[in-house]
C-alpha cells in the first residue's frame, strides 16, 4: 500500500511538474482555492492524496498529491473527508496546501460513532440561534432574510494581529466599500460573532467595534458585534467548520467567513485570512442581484 504510493507519488509528481511549466510563468505568489476529495493521508511526509476538483487556471480535476502546510488542518482530515483548502503557489513548481477545511464527508457508509458535528455545505441553511448584540438586543440569521449577510468570528481579546484584529479590518474596508452605494449599504448586513461568550458582553463589544467603524455608532446599524451562549457557539463554530478550543481564557481558533445568501442558506466561504475585502465585497454585491432568466422553463 505504502510502497504503490509512493509509486503513484512519483509518476504524479511528473504529471504536475508538466501542468505547472504549462500553467504558470511568473514566479510571484498565488493562491487558488481548492476543493475535492481527500483518498489517502501520508503522515510521515504531510501529504495527502486528493482528488481535487477542476482549478481554474491552476489544474484539471485530477488526483495528485499536495503537501500540507497547516499542521492543525492536517491533523483533522482523513480519507474520504471533502475539504475545502488553499494551494498556495511559490514557484512553478513549488506549491502546497493551506486553510484546510472539512466540508463534507463522502462514502455511504458513515462510521458507527458517527460525527458529533455536522458541517454546513454551500447551499445548506445556518442554525439560526439566537444572538446578542452590542446594544444587548437580540438579533438572529432569519431577522436578515433578504439581505446577503455576511458572517465572521472574532473575540475581543484576541492578541494576533493577524487574526482576529486583521478580520476586523477587513470587514471594516467591506463596510467601507459597501457604504459607496446607500442601495447596496441598505440590502447588506456584516457579522462579527465572539468566540468568547462568557468576556464580550454587550458594552465591550460595543467599545470593541467602534473603531472599526471611525467611531461613528451609525456603523452598528450595518454591522452587528454579537455573542450567544457557549451551547449555542458550539452549535455554531461546528456548523461553519472552525475549530476552537479554550485554555486559561487564551482561546485559539482556525478563521472562517461565511456568506449567507438572501435565504440565509451558505452562498459562500473563505477560511483563513488571506482573502481580499473587494473580493468578498463583490460576492455580496453578486448575491444581491438574483441572476434574471430570460429562458422560459417548460
Ligand atoms: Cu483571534
Amino acid at each position: 500500500m505504502e510502497k504503490s504510493a509512493k509509486f503513484n507519488l512519483v509518476r504524479f509528481g511528473l504529471l504536475v511538474s508538466a501542468f505547472l511549466l504549462l500553467v504558470s510563468c511568473g514566479n510571484s505568489r498565488k493562491t487558488y482555492v481548492l476543493t475535492g476529495r481527500i483518498i489517502s493521508k501520508l503522515s510521515s511526509k504531510q501529504l495527502l492524496i486528493v482528488n481535487n476538483d477542476d482549478i481554474p487556471g491552476f489544474m484539471p480535476a485530477m488526483t495528485m498529491p499536495y503537501e500540507v502546510k497547516d499542521p492543525d488542518g492536517f491533523a483533522q482530515v482523513q480519507p474520504e473527508d471533502v475539504i475545502r483548502a488553499e494551494v498556495v503557489v511559490e514557484k512553478p513548481n513549488q506549491f502546497y496546501l493551506e486553510h484546510l477545511m472539512v466540508t463534507g464527508r463522502s462514502g455511504a457508509g458513515s462510521s458507527p460513532a458517527g460525527p458529533a458535528r455536522h458541517v454546513l455545505m454551500i447551499g445548506e441553511k445556518a442554525p439560526d440561534v439566537p444572538l446578542v448584540n452590542q446594544d444587548g438586543k437580540t438579533v438572529r440569521f432569519s431577522q436578515f432574510k433578504g439581505k446577503p449577510v455576511l458572517l465572521t468570528f472574532i473575540y475581543t481579546r484576541c492578541p494576533f494581529p493577524d487574526y482576529c484584529p486583521l478580520l476586523s479590518r477587513q470587514f471594516a474596508a467591506i463596510q467601507k466599500d459597501l457604504a459607496k452605494n446607500p442601495e447596496e449599504y441598505k440590502k447588506t448586513h456584516l457579522l462579527s460573532i465572539s468566540l468568547d461568550p462568557n468576556y464580550d458582553k454587550p458594552p465591550i463589544l460595543r467599545a470593541y467595534g467602534l473603531p472599526y467603524m471611525e467611531n461613528d455608532p451609525k456603523g452598528f446599524q450595518h454591522w452587528d458585534f454579537v455573542s450567544t451562549t457557549p451551547d449555542d457557539l458550539q452549535k455554531l463554530v461546528g456548523s461553519f467548520g472552525l475549530e476552537y478550543s479554550e485554555e486559561n481564557s487564551q482561546i485559539s481558533h482556525s478563521m472562517n467567513t461565511i456568506l449567507l445568501a438572501p435565504d440565509g442558506t451558505i452562498a459562500n466561504m473563505w477560511p483563513g485570512n488571506e482573502w481580499k475585502p473587494d473580493e468578498v465585497a463583490d460576492a455580496m454585491r453578486h448575491a444581491l442581484t438574483p441572476i434574471q432568466s430570460t429562458d422560459e422553463h417548460r
